[in-house]
């Protein structure tokens, strides 16, 4: 029998639906040559194209990926590059000199940004995910490449992956090109560290506040999903 344990205030759900902040619309067109733009104060910008992948080390994650608002997916098998490999091997090098970065900017194909401290970034869990399950990402989950980053919340795993900014103090701003979103995201600010075991959720708003809010929303767009409790 499969054992789980689920962070605080988490309810595992059957499959993976896909969570997204997109609100139903279609995942983004995948260019035909897909690539990493890297850019911020402290390099001079450029960009990554996704077959230099292939020249950094493989690496397998299995891990539970959690939604902020409440539900967890378990058991996903990821396999891609080991983000501190990239960093190191890609970014650190075109840093100029005498510059310190703290935080990291993701951005993806739909706009979607999330903000993230460089040691978090760090972890040796984060990956440059390309495949899910044994099968490349499909649109649902991120294609062409996204990052996952099992220890803190969905929001932080920014799916089809196009953007790295490099600051050297934490971004002001909320990250999202969607208006109506950029209201929700200021009312609830997520955490800066957002690590889903301290059940790091919000900057201002208490979990209990958000919780039975999010239970009845999600619950409301993922009808055909059948919840069940956590298993210890
Ligand atoms: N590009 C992009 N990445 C994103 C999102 C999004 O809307 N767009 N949603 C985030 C949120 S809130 C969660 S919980 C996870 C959900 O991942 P899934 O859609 O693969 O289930 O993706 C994150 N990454
Ligand atoms: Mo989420």
């Amino acid at each position: 029998m499969m054992t789980t344990r689920l962070p605080p205030g988490q309810v595992a759900l059957e499959g993976f639906p896909r969570f997204g902040a997109h609100a139903g619309g279609r995942p983004p067109r995948v260019p035909e040559h897909p690539a990493i733009a890297v850019t911020g104060d402290p390099v001079s910008p450029f960009s990554v194209p996704l077959s230099d992948l292939a020249g950094l080390p493989r690496r397998e994650v299995t891990a539970d990926l959690h939604c902020v608002s409440g539900w967890s997916a378990i058991d996903l098998s990821w396999e891609g590059v080991g983000f501190d490999d990239f960093y190191r091997g890609v970014i650190e090098p075109a840093l100029n000199p005498g510059t310190a970065p703290t935080h990291l900017v993701f951005g993806g194909l739909d706009g979607f940004r999330s903000i993230v401290c460089l040691d978090d970034a760090l972890a040796g869990t984060v990956l440059l995910a390309e495949r899910l399950d044994g099968a490349p990402l499909g649109g649902d989950h991120g294609a062409p490449v996204r990052l996952v980053s099992p220890d803190q919340y969905g929001f932080v795993s920014v799916k089809h992956l196009s953007l790295i900014e490099v600051h050297e103090s934490e971004p002001a701003g909320v990250y999202h090109h969607v208006q109506r979103i950029q209201m929700v995201l200021r009312l609830v600010r997520p955490h800066r560290r957002a690590r889903v075991w301290q059940e790091e959720r919000h900057r201002y708003l208490p979990s209990w506040l958000t919780g039975p809010v999010y239970r009845a929303l999600v619950v409301g767009r993922h009808p055909a999903i059948r919840p069940h409790l956590p298993r210890d």
